[in-house]
Order: structure tokens, then C-alpha cells, then sequence
């Protein structure tokens, strides 16, 4: 074979040993083998001083060219095997953001009595209410007095509570953020309606049914003639809601010192539908709430002429509605904290 077949040969094959080459540390070998010092290049271009002053020039050209060739085929593929890696890492490392994630912490979930009073606020918001809440510890005159229930009152004795001094005190319904939002509304702006929720205290010894500590959302609502027809419509829309669409509502007279008339709130059984059954005690009603039109004496109290405006009220007790709708049979699992309790109401929030 002529030297010249000989360099042609040595590309070739070294032009095939690049394209092979998957690893960078392997092309560098052969960049050595082939164009290193001891290389066959290397040696050509040496062993040139042995041939004709014709030929030197040719072999010369050809052996210059095919390393030329050489250095930028190991160039290009230096390149390429430097891409290749990054496009293993990207593949390998992809991530599929659609995966569900893994579940390695314990979720809780919103306390029943909190989805419950959320879920009310919503239902109001959408009628137009505002949602207003206030101080628990709260004054003996917004709390009582206002609430036309003076000092010497009866109803004091049921709503006894926890006294900070003599003036103030943990309060025993929301009502008393009531009267606050009654005293700053202004009636140019339109009609007043409201519903506060939150926490309130009572004196009770806690069994089953009482606890000291219990929740409440009252409604207001004040305009010029608000009449019951307005206050058993509202009531309608939220009992059906809480309670099934099929519900049908019932009022007692009833007392209580801040409304006059005052009711007591039945609905028709959501187990039984009316027919009688246990949870009803076999009379197909079960009492809910509590309402009325507000007391003259507790819009005067909060600067409102009862000549003018009129309104209804009423009380919620969320602790009440989730034992019912729920089959809770005691308060005190509300506030004992456990867990094993608290987790069956997953998957309840709206
Ligand atoms: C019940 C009864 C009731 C009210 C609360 C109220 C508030 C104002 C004026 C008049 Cl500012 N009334 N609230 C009225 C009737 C009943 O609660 O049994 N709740 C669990």
C-alpha cells in the first residue's frame, strides 16, 4: 500500500472511531492515538524527508488535510458528546408536574363547626349580608343592657357567665356586636343586614347538650317595614340549605327579652320527612332556632326610632346544627380535640 493509501485508510478508520465514540474520556483517546506525538500523523509528516522532492509536497498536502479533517471531526464531536450528556440528564431528570404528590404529611381539615358556620356566611353573603364579628370579652351594658335585659332581669339567671369585673364579662350570645353595628349604622345607605358569628360563654355545667363554651350566629336584618313574612322567607332559605331542600318551617311563640313576638323555629324531620321517627321523638318536627322582631326598647337602645324601622333576628347555634345533621350526640366532642372525631368531617367542606 503507497503512504498515500496508507493516510487514507487512517482517516477513514479514524473518522469512524469518532462517530463511534459515546464518552468524552474515549474520544480523547483517540484524539491522542491519532494526533498525538507517537501517532501515526505524526509520523508520517516525519518519515517525509525519506521521499522524492516530487512527492513531498503531495504526501505533505494530504497528510496536513486529513489531520486538519481529523482535529475537526474530535472537535465536533466533542461538542456533540457534550450535548448528548446533557440530554440524558434532562430526560432522566424530567419531572411530570401532573403526578400526584406524595402524601408524607398527615393533612387535617377545616373543624365541622368552622365548615359550618362558613358555609352559613356564604349562603348570607350571597343574599347581601354583611358578615360582622367582635370582641368576646365584652360589657355588661352591650351584652345585657342593650339587649333589654336589665340588671334585674330573670333572664340573667340562664345566661349567667364568666365575669372579669362587674362591668365586664365573657360574652353569652353575639348579640351585643349587634347593637355596636346598629349604633354606626346609616340608614341614607340602605337597609341594615348582618349576621354575626363566633364564640360564646355561658355558665353551664357541661354534659351532653351544654358545654361553657359554644358557638352562635345571630341574624339581623333592620329597614323600614320588615315584617315575621320577611324573617320566616330568610329562615326558609337557610334551613333548606342546611338541612334539604324539601324542608318545610314552623313557628311557636316563644319568649325572649330582645324580640317581640318572639319564636321558637321547627322543621319538618330530614330522616323521616314529617312521618315520626326517633330522631324527631315521633312528632315529625324538630326545633332548630330561635327569632323574632326586635324589641322596640333594644332599637332604641341603639339610637334607632322603632316608629320608623322595624327588624328581624334570630340565633343559630352551629354546635346544635352539626349534632343534628351529623348524629353528634354529645357537645363536648366539639372541643375535646380528637382527632378520630374531628377526621370524619373530611371531605364535608363545600
Ligand atoms: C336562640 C335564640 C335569638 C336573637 C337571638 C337578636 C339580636 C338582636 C336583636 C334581637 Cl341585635 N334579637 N337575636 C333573637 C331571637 C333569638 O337566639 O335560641 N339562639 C340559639
Amino acid at each position: 500500500m503507497s503512504l498515500k493509501e496508507n493516510l487514507e485508510k487512517l482517516r477513514d478508520n479514524g473518522l469512524q472511531d469518532i462517530a463511534n465514540s459515546n464518552e468524552e474520556q474515549v474520544l480523547n483517546d483517540i484524539r491522542v492515538k491519532l494526533l498525538g506525538k507517537k501517532g501515526p500523523i505524526t509520523d508520517a509528516l516525519k518519515s517525509m524527508k525519506d521521499l522524492s522532492a516530487e512527492e513531498r509536497p503531495k504526501i505533505g498536502a494530504i497528510a496536513n488535510q486529513i489531520k486538519k479533517e481529523l482535529t475537526e471531526a474530535i472537535a465536533k464531536r466533542q461538542v456533540e458528546l457534550v450535548q448528548l450528556v446533557i440530554q440524558e440528564k434532562v430526560k432522566k431528570e424530567t419531572i411530570d408536574v401532573t403526578l400526584p404528590s406524595r402524601q408524607t404529611k398527615k393533612t387535617g381539615t377545616q373543624h365541622i363547626l368552622n365548615q359550618i358556620i362558613e358555609d352559613i356566611e356564604d349562603l348570607f353573603i350571597g343574599l347581601g349580608y354583611q358578615v360582622i364579628s367582635g370582641p368576646e370579652v365584652e360589657e355588661d351594658k352591650y351584652n345585657f343592657e342593650k339587649m333589654n335585659i336589665p340588671k334585674d332581669h330573670p333572664a340573667r339567671d340562664m345566661q349567667d357567665t364568666f365575669y372579669i369585673d362587674d362591668e365586664l364579662l365573657m360574652r353569652t350570645h353575639t348579640s351585643p356586636q349587634q347593637a355596636r353595628t346598629m349604633e354606626q349604622h346609616d340608614f341614607s345607605k340602605g337597609p341594615l343586614k348582618m349576621i354575626s358569628p363566633g364564640k360564646v360563654y355561658r355558665r353551664d355545667t357541661d354534659d351532653a347538650t351544654h358545654s361553657h363554651q359554644f358557638h352562635q350566629i345571630e341574624g339581623l336584618v333592620v329597614d323600614e317595614n320588615i315584617t315575621m313574612a320577611d324573617l320566616k322567607g330568610t329562615l326558609e332559605v337557610l334551613v333548606r340549605h342546611v338541612f334539604g331542600e324539601d324542608r318545610k318551617i314552623r313557628f311557636r311563640p316563644s319568649y325572649f327579652p330582645f324580640t317581640e313576638p318572639s319564636v321558637e323555629v321547627d322543621i319538618t324531620c330530614f330522616a323521616c320527612g314529617g312521618d315520626g321517627c326517633r330522631i324527631c321523638k315521633q312528632t315529625g318536627w324538630i326545633e332548630v332556632l330561635g327569632a323574632g322582631l326586635v324589641h322596640p326598647n333594644v332599637l332604641r337602645n341603639s339610637g334607632i326610632d322603632p316608629e320608623v324601622y322595624s327588624g328581624f333576628a334570630f340565633g343559630v347555634g352551629p354546635d346544635r346544627f352539626a349534632m343534628l345533621k351529623y348524629g353528634v350526640e354529645d357537645i363536648r366532642n366539639f372541643y375535646s380535640n380528637d382527632v378520630r372525631f374531628l377526621e370524619q368531617f373530611k371531605g364535608e367542606e363545600a
